[in-house]
């Protein structure tokens, strides 16, 4: 089935936020933010700003009348700020005015005193100062003293992996409207429409009930809506609560690149042990996460690190600790991967470097190494249904690898300014949210009474077409045609207290309660036909918009069914709720079984690097990825790609640089260098494992949106292999991205 939305998408009739018809009354909003970094508010003096015309209020913390308080893990991070500032762009006011043009131009008239404090921007800065988010934590199996006591070699070294801005093509943004007696309706680019009721509540001092959520659809979150949509929506909500006014507020670009988050940079410490039979005995590392000036989702994002430290391999003796590092910058966040990417980055980079001071390749500690049934993760769940090596091995037959190696080789031999390399980059990444409590949803089906079905769920619509798979639960559970069956908008007045749409598992946990309202509704429509058509009820079958008696078709429709239904006053709606069995963490013991299950699989990637320039291109990508038995193998395939070019991006390009004084200098998108059709890989190709697949993912299709992304760092180490062709005398750094610059230094290295 075509995604649903293709067709609108492509005619510009896709509605998002920023398109709905506005009331007449409506005001516009705009943020006042920190021009510094760190120090005490002296003063703001917002006078000549509010005697510009058209001017309405210019809202502070003193307007709040519930708690000027919007941290969600953590409770530290103010709306806006009251005596101190923390970083460049932390929010301090909104302005509000009858047009856009007016709240900017008053802007630049506020006039703020702040006494500077010491800046820090860096995640190795902060530990050494001390200053952290919360508690450091710790994974361990095994024990690695001994472990290294007793093995052949022992190598130690660095990481750094930089952070990356999400680029969601449509920008944060809402339009709050008041409604009667004080409630409000919001609608917001939100991946967690709960969350921003919540935290809504909470600041204007009312009820979760007053404040009604709505999520059209997203043009991409990519993580940094999961939490990072909600103070804009609580300031517009201010502002109605205050004004009785419908307010609007969408981020300018620049605004939104300059105050929000980004995925989290990383600076990392390795230690391995290696046995002559290149058997990883033991590993260590400590994870220094930059995680901004507030808590955000980070220690969420630090625990996921741990979680993915080892990737696809099996590691008997495992140290793992991540210190949640703050510093004066905004608040990193959650982003594909969430913490997962930046902790197989560090493992991938231990394996090169352990491979280059033993002189052998790369793959072959990588393959010695992977994951087996029943071996077990840190984190104590036992892995099952295991595909790392499956994977792998596929993926060196069908790309037919060996004989693509020696090509490389022959054309490295053959060529002096251009070299090519070749790395393989598995992948292991676990499928639920980390925090069990999380893992919930429910759906809510209405039957019409002329037949057509509308159906609301908790998940959001942000481009990975979720829509599209509850659309296509519901229809072969229902056994109707997709022209029956219509995706209503996320609102938590339908669908309460859900989970963001995140961490990959949105189409399991939402279909997974699609399927269960379904099936109630056909368990009761079965009795309807049974009645009908006098026969028994376990004979009835409902499929292709019919009434079958044993796969015979009676002349029985779905509408007529649907109509006898109505008359005989059987409930046509229905609720489901689905929890994920079994799952289980104890955060005591940091041991459990935090994953439904994991998604594997294996990318080849080829790169040419010139070496005059440092410029490289991707040449070819292949990927076998275990997509369980998917429901609907183009929209994944899609994920796949996106996420892949997404991964080689924040691996190769995109490069996030702040100043000393924490200023964003990457901060518009001729200094941010995002993927192109140009920078992607010329070939990508990804061909489906064959696997049997879990009962935990939603009709045995396995979670999609985040794991491919990590296929990226396989770009990270076939540049590295082609710049050590080049230059012999090259050291092996692990500092991403690898951009043009880099690879340049790293060709002429001494
Ligand atoms: N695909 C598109 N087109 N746009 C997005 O914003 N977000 C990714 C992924 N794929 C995203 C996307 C992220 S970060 C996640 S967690 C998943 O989609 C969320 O959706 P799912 O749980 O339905 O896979
Ligand atoms: N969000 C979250 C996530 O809150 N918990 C998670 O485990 C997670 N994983 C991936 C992406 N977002
Ligand atoms: Mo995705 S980082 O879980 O929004």
């Amino acid at each position: 089935m075509k995604n649903i939305d293709s067709y609108t998408h492509l005619r510009g009739e896709s509605l998002f936020v920023d398109d709905l018809i506005v009331r007449q009354d409506t005001l516009y909003g705009l943020t006042f933010d920190s021009p510094k970094a760190h120090g005490k508010i002296i003063s703001v003096d917002y006078a000549k700003a509010e005697a510009v015309e058209g001017i309405v209020k210019i809202f502070t913390y003193k307007d709040v009348l519930g708690e000027n308080q919007i941290g969600g893990i953590i409770q530290d991070e103010e709306l806006w700020a009251e005596k101190e500032v923390h970083f460049q762009g932390q929010p301090i006011a909104f302005i509000v005015a009858e047009s856009e043009a007016i709240a900017k131009k008053a802007r630049k008239l506020i006039e703020i005193k702040i006494e500077e404090l010491p800046i820090i921007t860096t995640a190795k800065q902060a530990k050494e100062k001390g200053s952290f988010i919360n508690a450091p934590r710790s994974f361990s199996l095994g024990n690695t003293k001994k472990a290294f006591a007793n093995c052949d070699y022992v190598f130690e070294g660095e990481t750094f992996s930089n952070g990356q801005e999400h680029l969601y093509l449509e920008t944060q943004g809402c339009y709050a409207v008041p409604l009667e007696n004080g409630n409000i309706k919001i609608t917001s680019s939100t991946q967690g429409p709960t969350q921003v009721q919540k935290i809504a509540a909470r600041v204007l001092g009312i009820a979760m009930h007053k404040i009604e959520l709505e999520v059209i659809r997203l043009g991409g979150g990519f993580g940094g809506k999961e939490d990072q949509a909600t103070p804009w929506a609580v300031m517009a909500a201010v502002a109605v609560q205050h004004l009785k006014k419908p307010v609007k507020y969408i981020l300018n670009r620049h605004d939104d690149l300059r105050m929000t988050g980004k995925r989290h940079p990383y600076e990392s410490t390795f230690k391995i042990g290696i046995n002559k039979d290149l058997k990883i005995t033991a590993f260590e590392v400590e994870f220094l996460q930059n995680s901004g000036a507030s808590a955000d989702l980070s220690p969420a994002i630090a625990e996921r690190t741990l979680f993915h430290a080892t990737n696809a391999y099996f590691i008997e003796n495992v140290l793992t600790k991540v210190l949640s590092c703050k510093t004066n910058l905004p608040p990193n966040t959650a982003f594909r991967g969430f913490g997962g990417p930046q902790g197989m980055f560090v493992v991938e980079s231990a394996i090169a470097h352990v491979a280059i001071n033993m002189g052998i390749d790369k793959r072959l500690i990588q393959h010695a190494n992977l994951l087996k049934e029943n071996d077990v993760f840190s984190y104590g769940q036992v892995a099952t249904t295991v595909e790392a090596q499956n994977s792998w091995n596929t993926a060196i037959e069908k790309f037919d690898f060996y004989k693509t190696e020696k090509e490389i080789e022959k054309f490295n031999t053959n060529n002096n300014l251009v070299k090519k390399g070749i790395s393989i980059m598995p992948i292991c990444f676990g499928i639920s949210f980390t925090n069990t409590p999380m893992n919930h949803a429910r759906a809510l089906v209405h039957i019409y009474q002329d037949g057509s079905v509308g159906i609301s769920t908790g998940a959001v619509e942000m481009g990975q077409s979720v829509n599209t798979k509850m659309l296509q639960v519901a229809c072969l559970t229902l056994g109707i045609r997709p022209n029956k069956v219509k995706l209503e908008t996320t609102n938590t007045t339908r669908v309460a207290n859900t989970s963001p749409t995140a961490a990959s598992a949105t189409a399991d946990l939402n279909g997974k309660a699609v399927l269960m309202a379904c099936n109630s509704l056909i368990e009761r429509l079965k009795v309807v036909a049974s009645k009908m058509l006098s026969v028994k009820v376990n004979e009835i079958i409902i499929k292709d918009d019919s009434v079958f008696i044993n796969h015979e078709k009676s002349n029985i429709t779905w509408e007529n069914l649907i109509e006898q239904a109505m008359l005989e006053r059987v409930a046509l709606t229905e609720n489901a709720h689905y929890a994920t069995p079994i799952i289980h963490f104890d955060k005591s013991k940091e041991k459990g079984h935090p994953f439904a299950y994991h998604v594997y699989g294996t990318a080849i990637t080829q790169v040419t690097v010139d070496c005059l320039r440092g410029t490289y291109e991707i040449d070819k990508v292949q990927i076998i990825h275990d997509f369980g038995k998917s429901m609907n193998l183009g929209i994944d395939i899609g994920q796949v790609e996106g996420a892949l070019v997404q991964g080689i991006g924040w691996m190769t390009l995109e490069e996030i640089a702040y100043n000393n004084e924490g200023r964003l200098l990457s901060s518009t998108l001729s200094t941010y260098k995002v993927p192109d059709v140009f920078s992607a890989p010329k070939t990508i190709e990804v061909l489906p494992l064959e696997t049997p697949s879990t009962e935990m993912a939603i009709l045995k299709s396995k979670a999609v949106g985040e794991p491919p992304l990590m296929y990226g760092i396989g770009a990270y180490f076939a540049i590295q292999q082609a710049v050590k062709a080049y230059n012999k005398n090259y050291k092996l750094k692990f500092h991403s991205p690898f951009t043009p610059e880099k690879v340049l230094m790293g060709l002429y290295e001494i």
